[in-house]
């Protein structure tokens, strides 16, 4: 990978993450123009001969610069409310995956079917293969058929950990006590990668997270022959 790839996001492979790409380019835009405007007022003020030195008020640029601004923020401010309340939106799901953190390493449980349990172990360094991430793959990955609504439910056993895939724009927090619930939606087959996102301990860095995304088909052999 790039130096200049590892600045960006990874590509989107839910509806939700690709809402999330539009709006965080379109705040990006919108700095952007705020810095070169401000860029452009101190270099003009360093050149000019301070011809108004005792200018005491300016009734009508003040009131252009408090009411720019605030215009400014509400182009941010609905975008952002948009998706914040589409996030919480639940949308009749199919299926059900509970996650629980433990330190370090996550568990989970499919209870729609048969009652399936397993744990989520990051694989060390000597039993990789070629094609699998140092510090990124586990042994058991969270099989999701793709273009299916599916649930999210996270909770710990221990402390607060936070389950975090950034290509689905999913980060939802594990705390003991407290189920918190998301909702996947996988817009394509593949591995989607993601990592504990609370600083939970000393092996913090090693409880990754490897979806494996499939199509429904093969999902209904996996359970079959769990
Ligand atoms: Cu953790």
């Amino acid at each position: 990978m790039s130096t200049w790839l590892k600045l960006s996001f990874q590509d989107a492979a839910s509806p939700i993450m690709e809402q999330l790409i539009m709006f965080h380019d379109h705040a990006m835009m919108i700095i952007i123009m705020i810095t070169m405007m401000v860029l452009y007022m101190m270099l003009s003020m360093m050149m000019n001969k301070f011809t108004n030195r005792f200018l005491l008020e300016g009734q009508l640029i003040e009131l252009i610069w408090t009411i720019i601004p605030a215009i400014m923020l509400i182009f941010i401010a609905l975008p952002s409310l948009k998706i914040l309340y589409l996030l919480e939106e639940v949308n009749n799901p199919l299926i059900t995956i509970k996650a629980i953190g433990h330190q370090w390493y996550w568990s989970y449980e499919y209870s729609d079917f048969k009652k399936i349990e397993f744990d989520s172990y990051m694989k060390p360094m000597l039993e990789l293969e070629l094609n699998e991430f140092r510090l990124l793959d586990t042994d058991n990955r969270v099989i999701i058929p793709f273009n299916i609504q599916t649930r999210l439910l996270v909770s710990s056993t221990d402390v607060i950990h936070s389950w975090t895939v950034p290509s689905l724009g999913v980060k939802v927090d594990a705390s003991p006590g407290r189920i918190n619930q998301s909702n996947i939606l996988i817009n394509r087959p593949g591995l989607f990668f993601g990592q504990c996102s609370e600083i939970c301990g000393s092996y913090h860095s090693f409880m990754p997270i490897v979806i494996e995304s499939v199509n429904l088909n093969f999902f209904m052999n996996w359970i079959k022959n769990y």
